[in-house]
């Protein structure tokens, strides 16, 4: 594949290369670009140094595929002229999630309704895409009625900044806030910007997100988004009620069974997930499953991945796969 990607500079653009070289992607060529500050910059690719290129450059070579992390601005701009040139592009921000006329992948659950002429596809936030793959096994057999989420996300959803924010905070140095508040021993209970209806952006990204993956309308969802001093992965307290009664073993035994999941649910071992041991892996680790004595047919569960790789970086990289599998690049 001749691939370009988009944003080589960035936290998730340098994962996207760390996996492209893990996995032995398949390339006749790679374009590294990014904006015009860097152009120039030399970054190394399974050894070899590349230089970075500009964005109308890259248009201008066509690229089969470009997998994007630069922002929604860059998105909106540059996708559009990427795709006119024939150029799939596989996007991480949030401009095209919701946009009806794109698709919304998360290759375990739904790369089957990619077709040839999809010339822009979107990428979950991460927090929504660890969430699903999770509960779309448990979705296909029980029917979710109702889902209440709280998330621990780390700090490098936010970027490299917010990770030097706190390992400045970490070693005493005022430097720079990313945060409207210190991070480092601290909870901030706010990501991205509030709306009108007093929900973060992340949080209705959860909710509409999972509704559009599912394709399920009916779902009821509700989220608190929180980031904490963290950097190996975002972590989430899912509370899931379903149409259907479920039995425990066998919900551990769909996990079991599901692509991309890892069961860690061992409490006498002292065994679930946590974002230390998701580090680096492409996998959700689920645990901490448990019965909601509250309320029937609800299930707890502790849902812990690494947010630049499953969240972003390797769900790209799956959806890249995919299209060079299933003929679906030309
Ligand atoms: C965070 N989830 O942890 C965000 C980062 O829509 O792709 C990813 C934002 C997005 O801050």
């Amino acid at each position: 594949m001749k691939l370009a990607v988009v944003g080589a500079t960035g936290l998730v653009g340098a994962e996207v290369l760390r996996i492209l070289e893990e996995r032995n992607f398949p390339l006749e060529e790679l374009l590294l670009v990014a904006s015009e500050k860097s152009v120039g910059k030399k970054i190394a690719y399974k050894g070899k140094d590349y230089t970075v290129i500009g964005m109308a450059d890259a248009v201008s070579k066509k690229p089969e595929v470009a997998i994007f992390s630069a922002g929604g601005g860059t998105s909106l701009e540059w996708a559009p002229k990427f795709a006119e040139a024939g150029t799939i592009v596989v996007d991480n921000s949030s401009a095209w999630r919701m946009n009806p006329k794109h698709k919304l992948i998360v290759p375990e659950i739904n790369a089957h309704v990619l077709r040839i002429d999809d010339r822009i596809i979107a990428n979950p936030n991460c927090s929504t895409i660890q969430m699903v793959v999770a509960l779309a096994p448990l979705h296909k057999e029980y029917k979710i009625k109702r889902i209440i989420v709280s998330t621990y996300q780390s700090v490098t959803g936010t970027g490299k900044a917010a990770v030097d924010q706190l390992m400045n905070e970490r070693k005493g140095i005022e430097n720079g806030k990313v945060y409207p508040y210190q991070i480092d021993l601290n909870v901030l209970p706010h990501i991205d910007v509030f709306q009108d209806n007093g929900y973060t952006k992340e949080e209705m990204k959860m909710v509409n997100e999972t509704k559009k993956i599912l394709q399920d309308d009916s779902i009821g969802i509700t989220a608190t988004t929180v980031r904490i001093p963290v950097i190996g992965g975002h972590s989430e307290s899912v509370n899931v009620e379903f149409e259907k009664e479920f039995d425990l073993d066998d919900v551990k035994k769909l996990l079991n069974d599901a692509e991309g999941v890892v069961v860690e649910d061992d409490v006498d071992n002292l065994k679930y997930p946590m974002p230390l041991n998701a580090h680096n892996k492409d996998e959700v680790f689920v645990g901490r499953l448990r019965r909601d004595e509250s309320q029937p047919k609800t299930l707890n569960m502790w849902i812990v991945a690494d947010n630049l790789r499953k969240g972003a970086a390797t769900n790209a990289v799956q959806i890249a796969e995919y299209l060079l599998e299933h003929s679906l690049v030309y």
